[in-house]
């Protein structure tokens, strides 16, 4: 039982892994905080974190999980919008990012992957809130990324997590064409809203990301699915918009309680499949 941050790409910028020993062992993959101003899902990752480590030996699903894979955590996606969240504007949803003779500021790290690049549902303009960037994987936080994942080889399941509205959700984000296992993702969703509704009793829709939300492309888990991870889903936490993006501290420990048992059940149907 171990947890080591295994590497970092700067101070505030780290991946940390949770693993019983082998090599490249099949892996699953969460991130948080993509978006800087979606707090409650940084401390949801935390709390996971928290969770994996002391509950491994007693939780025999995640035990089970544990002895066969390795999971990994990004909590800050968005390390510079993450930091201005704190000192200049709490919305603030994009990176930080500049390009000479471009004005505004920021790239959409749900915009910028490689996967639907430039379709429909993100912006070309750098002033938009889904601005896509100049080019796929422009930006550091982006491919930095697909480089450890692609690398790695072995990730069976990513878990991209998101605030607000209560809904999980599954490839594609691009169009309305159903992936080749839906009918999988659909009943594992619903297993997974299931097991997520029993904890505090709190709702959540779930579906295709573009049948259920609306249609974005070059988003995290529509690359996931075209490269391999068949198991691609995106979270979107409390609440449904009374709070928002300002969740009161409160709903923290809730919030991550439910979303656990949802991870859960999506850890235990990967070791299964
Ligand atoms: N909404 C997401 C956004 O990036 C989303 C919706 C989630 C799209 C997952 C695609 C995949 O527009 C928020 N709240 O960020
Ligand atoms: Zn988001």
């Amino acid at each position: 039982e171990r947890s080591t941050s295994s590497f970092s790409f700067s101070s505030y910028h780290t991946l940390d892994e949770f693993s019983t020993g082998g090599s490249q062992r099949p892996a699953i993959w969460i991130d948080t905080g993509i978006h800087s101003r979606e707090w409650i899902t940084h401390a949801t990752g935390l709390w996971t974190a928290k969770e994996i480590v002391s509950e491994y030996g007693k939780d025999h699903i995640l035990t089970d999980i544990l002895k066969a894979m390795d999971i990994f955590i990004e909590l800050v996606t968005n390390p510079d919008g993450f930091a201005f969240t704190h000192s200049m504007n709490r919305l603030w949803r994009k990176n930080k990012s500049t390009r000479p003779g471009v004005f505004c500021v920021g790239v959409d790290l749900n915009r910028n992957w490689k996967s639907g690049f430039g379709g429909n549902g993100s912006n070309d303009n750098p002033c938009s809130e889904t601005y896509r960037g100049p080019s796929p994987q422009s930006e550091p936080e982006v491919a930095a990324i697909v480089d450890f994942i692609s690398t790695h080889g072995n990730f069976k399941a990513l878990i991209s997590i998101h605030s607000y509205s209560q809904m999980l959700m599954y490839p594609y984000g691009r169009s309305l064409e159903p992936v080749l296992n839906q009918i999988e993702l659909y009943s594992l969703a619903k297993d997974a809203v299931k097991a997520l509704y029993e904890v505090h009793g709190i709702k959540y829709i779930f579906g295709s990301i573009s049948t259920t939300l609306y249609v974005a492309s070059g988003i995290t888990v529509d690359w996931a699915y075209d490269n391999g991870i068949k198991y691609a889903f995106s979270f979107e936490l409390r609440d449904t918009g009374r709070y928002g993006f300002l969740l009161p501290a409160t709903q923290i420990i809730p919030t991550a309680q439910e979303t656990w048992m949802a991870i859960r059940t999506i850890m235990e149907h990967v070791l299964n499949h």
